[in-house]
C-alpha cells in the first residue's frame, strides 16, 4: 500500500502513470516531480516541507490568495443545494443568473452578455466561433480569418492555438486555416531606435497592413492580450490600443479582448481593457474569476454581436456540459466579493509598484538586468548578454531556466520566458512578502550570474 507520507511514492506513480501539461516527459522523470500539498496565504507547501513563496500565482490565477475560507464556503455550499445542473433547454440556475449581470455590471459599457465555459481555452474557442458566426449572420461569410499576434496566448484547443502566436504549438497540430499573426507591441526586444510611442503606432499599423494584405472582406477578429501574459508580459507603449481600436473600427473587424490573465484585479484596474482603454466587442476571461479555486470561464459579449447572435442567428450549435455550472459560479461570486470587499484591484496597484521600486533599488544596477517592468502585479525583469545593446544571450531560454532553478531553490516560484523573468504574485501580498520575493530573487540573479560567468570562463 502507497504510503501517503513518502513523496517518492508519489513521484514515482505520477512518472508511471500521468501524462503533464506542456512538459518533456523524460526530462521530467529524470529530475523527479514537485508534490504540492497544502496552500496558504502566498506560500505553497510541497511534500517534502519546503515553503515556497508563491510569485505566480499558480499559474497567474490564485488572485485572492490560498486558504481563503468564504470560497471553500460558497462551493460547499452551492454543492449541497445544486451541485450540478446544465444550462442547455430553458434551464437556468440561480449562481450563473446572477454572476451574468454581476459581470455586466464590472465589465465596460456594452459588454451586457454572458456565456460560460470552464477554461481560457474554451471560452477563446468561443468568441472565435461567436466572431465567425456573427459574419455568416450579416451575410459576410468570408469574414473568417482571425489576426493574432507573435507569442500571444490564448489557450491549448486547436483554434486557441491557432490563434496564438507560440510557433512550437503552431507545428504540433495547431494551425488551422483562417488565422494570421503579426508583431507584438514588444518595445524591449523590437523597438530599436525607436521610442516607446512611436513603436507602439508601429506595432498597431502591422495589424493594418496585414488586414490591407488578406483584404478587410476576409477578416473576421482580431484577438490579443491587453498585456502579453505567456508571451514575456510584453506591455505595450500607450499608443498601441488606441491605434489598434481605430484600425478594427475602420476596417469593421471584431476586436477580441483576451482577458485571461490581466482581468479581475492583475493590472491595478479591474480589466486590462479599463488600463489600456481597449474598446472591445468581446472579452474572454477565466482564471481570476474563480482565484482558480474551481474552473471557470467566460466570454463577455458586446451589444454589436449579441444581438445579432439573439436576434438573427438563430440556434447557435456550441455548449458546453459544465456551461454555467452552478458551483463555479457560486464560487466567482464569493471571490468578487472578496475582490471588491477588499480592495484588492487598487492594492494591486499599489503593491505593484512597491514591487517594481524595490526590484529596481536591488537590481537595477545589476550587469545582466536590462529591463525591469510591469504594472499593477505583473512584470518582468529582462536578463541580457549586455546591457546596453540589449543583446540576448546565445542560447535562448538558458539563462532563464537557471535563473529559475535557483529561485525555486531560493524558496521563490518565478516563470522564465526566454531569458525574462515573470511574476504575477497573489493580489494579497503583504509588503514583508514583497521584501521576502524581492530577497530571494536578489539571491537567485546573483547566483545566476556566477554560473553564467563560470560557463563563459569554460
Ligand atoms: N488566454 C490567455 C491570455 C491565457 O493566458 C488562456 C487563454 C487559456 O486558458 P486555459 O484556462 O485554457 O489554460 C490562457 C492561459 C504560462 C501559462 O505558463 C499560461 C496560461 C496557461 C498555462 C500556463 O504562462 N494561460
Amino acid at each position: 500500500m502507497l504510503n501517503i507520507n513518502d513523496s517518492m511514492d508519489w513521484q514515482a506513480l505520477d512518472s508511471a502513470h500521468h501524462l503533464h501539461p506542456f512538459t518533456d516527459h523524460k526530462s521530467l522523470h529524470s529530475g523527479g516531480v514537485r508534490v504540492v500539498t497544502s496552500a496558504q496565504g502566498v506560500f505553497l507547501q510541497d511534500s517534502q516541507g519546503h515553503k515556497i513563496l508563491d510569485g505566480m500565482a499558480g499559474l497567474w490565477c490564485v488572485n485572492a490568495g490560498y486558504g481563503r475560507a468564504d470560497l471553500v464556503r460558497a462551493a460547499a455550499d452551492q454543492m449541497t443545494k445544486l451541485p450540478y445542473y446544465n444550462t442547455f433547454f430553458k434551464t437556468t440556475n440561480q449562481p450563473a443568473v446572477a454572476l451574468a449581470a454581476r459581470l455586466a455590471e464590472l465589465t465596460p459599457a456594452g459588454l451586457d452578455h454572458a456565456f460560460f465555459a470552464c477554461s481560457g481555452s474554451e471560452a477563446v474557442d468561443t468568441a472565435l466561433r461567436m466572431a465567425r458566426v456573427y459574419w455568416q449572420t450579416v451575410g459576410k461569410p468570408d469574414k473568417k480569418i482571425i489576426i493574432g499576434r507573435e507569442y500571444g496566448y490564448h489557450g491549448s484547443t486547436t483554434l486557441g492555438a491557432s490563434a496564438g502566436g507560440m510557433v512550437d504549438m503552431h507545428r504540433q497540430a495547431g494551425d488551422m486555416p483562417n488565422f494570421a499573426h503579426v508583431t507584438p507591441p514588444y518595445w524591449y526586444a523590437y523597438g530599436g531606435q525607436m521610442s516607446q510611442a512611436e513603436f507602439g503606432l508601429y506595432a498597431a499599423r502591422q495589424l493594418e497592413d496585414k488586414i490591407k494584405s488578406v483584404g478587410a472582406d476576409n477578416v473576421a477578429a482580431f484577438i490579443g492580450e491587453p498585456l502579453q501574459g505567456a508571451g514575456g508580459v510584453i506591455i505595450p507603449p500607450d499608443t498601441y490600443w488606441p491605434e489598434v481600436n481605430r484600425i478594427c473600427r475602420e476596417h469593421d473587424i471584431l476586436l477580441i479582448a483576451d482577458e485571461v490573465i490581466c482581468g479581475f484585479g492583475r493590472t491595478g484596474k479591474m480589466f486590462g481593457s479599463d488600463y489600456f482603454g481597449i474598446k472591445p466587442d468581446m472579452m474572454t476571461m477565466a482564471k481570476g474569476i474563480t482565484s482558480g479555486y474551481v474552473p471557470l470561464s467566460a466570454v463577455m459579449v458586446g451589444g454589436r454581436v449579441a444581438e445579432v447572435l439573439i436576434n438573427g442567428t438563430g440556434e447557435f450549435y456550441h455548449g458546453f456540459t459544465y456551461s454555467g455550472h452552478p458551483v463555479s459560479c457560486a464560487v466567482a461570486l464569493a471571490n468578487l466579493d472578496i475582490i471588491t470587499s477588499e480592495g484588492l484591484v487598487a492594492r494591486a496597484e499599489v503593491m505593484g509598484e512597491t514591487l517594481r521600486a524595490k526590484l529596481r533599488d536591488a537590481l537595477a544596477g545589476h550587469p545582466m538586468v536590462g529591463e525591469i517592468r510591469g504594472i499593477g502585479l505583473i512584470g518582468a525583469i529582462e536578463l541580457t548578454a549586455d546591457k546596453r545593446t540589449r543583446k540576448p544571450f546565445e542560447k535562448v531560454g538558458h539563462v532563464g531556466v537557471i535563473c529559475r532553478d535557483y529561485c525555486i531553490e531560493n524558496g521563490l516560484i518565478m516563470r522564465a520566458v526566454r531569458d525574462g523573468m515573470v511574476y504575477a504574485p497573489p493580489l494579497i501580498i503583504s509588503e514583508p512578502e514583497i521584501d521576502l520575493l524581492v530577497e530571494r530573487f536578489t539571491k537567485s540573479i546573483g547566483q545566476t550570474y556566477e554560473r553564467v560567468r563560470a560557463e563563459v570562463a569554460v
